[in-house]
């Protein structure tokens, strides 16, 4: 018997994801750059056990039993098993390919609400795979056919998954470009408007996005493209208030070809956008104290939930701003409501 148990944490997209080229290889249409989160906060975790007693495959995602005929888990498997078949060839002892798997997987967050759980899902598994049957190499390109954003969760700090241009895909990878600390003392505040799943998954939203959305072909061709070299020279540099600038830029522009797909994609609610709006006014104050290195920054997934980039050292005083202009409920308790996360290991 083998078994393996790993974590892995979520990632946040600065330069958004959305759109895919091929559908079955998980392709994208754009190159994107994200911001793994900390091991210790919102993470899933997966232990793998194959063994020669087991007489099934089976697969428990949060506590419940689940169809293993999925077929992005199939992807992943068929792929971590050929890779594994080469290296028996190379000489390995046991036939453990012929084992049945158990997988069980966890995530200590709302599923599917926005809150790239798959993306922490897929890379999670795809990395207790890669150990349990010895896999070495890339594994990004792997976990990229069960979750296009769970390549860049593969890599911990500021992570670049290049879209590739190969009709195979095989080099359509995410390396790491910057390590978690590469602006110190970051800290990641998750505001959770909404916990529910989402109405239209991203799969299917950015499907519809590409087939209908003419502003989607401006921000394939030109602004995204342009966007990515500026955060690239702002990443270099460590150039803060140009990285809050490109984030928040970003993240608008794939909200704007969300609601410009027919039918629209609506992600955002009004409590997102007033946290937008706050965001804003609060760097409007910065820049008339001439202390844009304090900045903060927001981005939204495809759900409503502001994720915000806030510098450690005002990290307080934005928290007491946000409970000031959205008092938690009765019934919620602060720590329910806002979660203060820090973005580094
Ligand atoms: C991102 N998102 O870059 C973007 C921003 C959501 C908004 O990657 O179809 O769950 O499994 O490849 O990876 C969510 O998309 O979609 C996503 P599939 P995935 O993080």
């Amino acid at each position: 018997m083998k078994t393996v148990t790993c974590t892995a944490p979520v990632n946040i997209a600065v330069i958004k994801y959305w759109g895919k080229r091929d559908e079955k290889l998980i392709l994208p249409l754009n190159d994107s750059i994200s911001f793994t989160l900390s091991q210790d906060d919102m993470c899933a975790k997966t232990t793998v056990t194959i063994s020669p007693k087991f007489t099934e495959d089976k697969f428990w995602l949060n506590g419940k039993e689940e169809s293993l005929e999925n077929p992005r888990i199939q992807n992943c498997l068929k792929e971590i098993r050929r890779r594994a078949s080469k290296r028996k060839l190379e000489g390995s002892a046991e036939d453990i390919l012929n084992w049945h798997i158990h997988i069980c997987s966890a995530n200590n967050f709302p599923t599917a609400a926005g809150l790239a759980s798959s993306a922490a899902g897929y890379a999670c598994l795809v990395y207790a795979l890669g150990q349990v049957y010895g896999i070495e190499g890339d594994l990004s390109s792997i976990a990229r056919q069960g979750s296009g954003s769970a390549c860049r969760s593969i890599y911990g700090g500021l992570v670049r998954w290049h879209k590739g241009e190969l009709e195979d895909g095989t080099d359509s990878i995410a390396r790491p470009i910057a390590p978690a600390d590469h602006f110190p003392n970051l800290r990641v505040i998750i505001c959770v408007a909404n916990s529910e799943r989402k109405k239209t998954g991203s799969t299917d939203g950015m499907r519809q996005t590409v087939q209908t959305s003419k502003l989607m072909q401006h921000r394939i061709k030109e602004s995204v493209v342009s966007r990515m070299e500026s955060m690239i020279k702002a990443i270099k540099d460590k150039n803060w208030p140009a990285f809050c600038d490109l984030t928040m830029a970003d993240s608008n522009e794939m909200h704007a070809v969300c609601q410009d797909t027919f039918p629209p994609c609506v992600y955002m609610t009004d409590t997102s956008h007033a946290v937008a709006n706050l965001v804003h006014q609060y760097n409007d104050l910065k820049i008339s104290q001439r202390d844009i290195n304090h900045k903060v920054c927001y981005t939204f997934d495809a759900g409503p939930n502001a994720c915000l980039f806030v510098p450690g050292a005002v990290v307080e005083e934005v928290l007491a701003l946000l409970l000031f202009a959205f008092p938690p409920s009765s019934s919620q308790s602060p720590a329910e409501y806002v979660r203060g996360i820090q973005a580094h290991p």
